[in-house]
């Protein structure tokens, strides 16, 4: 009897905390798509010292009660209930920890080492830059962007929506794939899965006049996907020859407001070819290095090859209006 109670008041605390953590990301979401900005979400969440020598900036009670939601979160991960397994899997992925998130990501992340933004005010840009000169900034994770480092891969005629609608429908396994073991960031579009990207009118993947915008990213990780995709690309010829090729690559495709604002909690640096359309990135310190560090933008023209640190600069993307912006992205290191 005993054991009964507890395991109900156990499960009715699970279900406490699946509905309040729905609620939670409800929230956040709805805020960053009404247009509350990160900066907004910062002054609800954190306060600085009122000495203007002091850096460091303090959890108040709100987000100590997020951090404390976040860590009962990732304890049900760790001892793994399948309801909260089944809505980590639905918001979280192995890239970015919870899109959309802002709370989360900085109850979450790693504090920064300041001196790798420090004095960093624009975007460095090299043209023909060949193995040999990009020694001395391999593994840098100063924002990078090399010119023109992508124009003869054949995926910048070969790459477009249907081609890659194609591969989908094509390979058997495919789209289980992405539920199953990659991952699929749908932003603010209403799209479950990658099936239902595929599954847009033609009327909305060219972007008609009246039809809503769309933008999404996923990752390939099914091998005959992969290689099949992999025959239009390659490594970036200027990256180190020791460098490994991540086990996936991702695709992030579509028009308008880009991917909002967030960092990814990946292992590597990521690099990140612009196949189709001209994307302008804005990159935006963490808070705790807002007083040495500042924001930066930058736009980058089809063939270019971006290089990023995605886990220390937060950072959203928007595309030239009426454009399709395609790419084809990964990790080094
Ligand atoms: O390409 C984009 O719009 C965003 C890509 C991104 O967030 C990333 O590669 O980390
Ligand atoms: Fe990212």
């Amino acid at each position: 009897m005993a054991v009964n109670n507890n395991s109900e008041s156990y499960y009715d605390a699970q279900e406490k905390v699946k509905k309040l953590y729905e609620k939670y990301l409800f929230l956040n979401e709805k805020l960053l798509n009404c247009g509350v900005s990160i900066e907004d979400l910062q002054k609800v969440c954190w306060r600085r010292k009122p000495q203007k020598s002091q850096k460091h900036t303090y959890l108040t009670p709100c987000c100590l009660l997020i951090a404390s939601l976040v860590a009962a979160v990732c304890l049900s991960i760790l001892i793994k209930i399948p309801i909260i397994e089944s809505i980590m899997k639905r918001t979280l992925g192995s890239r970015c920890l919870v899109p959309n998130n802002y709370f989360v990501w900085e109850a979450t992340r790693p504090v920064t080492d300041c001196n790798t933004c420090r004095n960093v005010s624009e975007v460095l840009i090299f043209e023909n830059i060949t193995r040999n000169q990009f020694q001395e900034y391999a593994y840098s994770p100063r924002p990078m962007l090399m010119k023109g480092a992508a124009n003869h891969w054949p995926a910048m005629h070969s790459f477009n929506y249907s081609f890659l609608k194609e591969i989908y429908e094509k390979i058997d396994g495919a789209y289980e794939s992405v539920e199953d073991e990659c991952q699929i960031l749908t932003f603010k579009t209403e799209f479950k899965s990658l099936e239902d990207v595929f599954s847009m009118s033609e009327s909305r993947v060219q972007m008609k006049e009246g039809e809503k915008p769309w933008y999404v990213g996923w990752s390939n990780c099914h091998p005959d996907v992969l290689s099949e995709m992999r025959q239009h690309y390659e490594m970036p010829h200027f990256l180190p020859q020791d460098a490994e090729h991540a086990r996936m690559d991702y695709i992030f495709i579509g028009y308008d407001q880009g991917a909002v604002m967030h960092i990814d909690y990946i292992s590597r640096l990521m690099w990140q070819a612009q196949i189709r359309g001209h994307k302008t990135w804005r990159l935006v310190p963490p808070p705790d290095c807002e007083d040495v560090c500042s924001p930066l933008t930058f736009r980058v023209d089809p063939g270019d090859i971006v290089l990023l640190d995605t886990r220390q600069w937060y950072h959203d993307t928007h595309i030239d209006a009426g454009e399709l912006s395609l790419t084809v992205s990964s990790e080094y290191g």
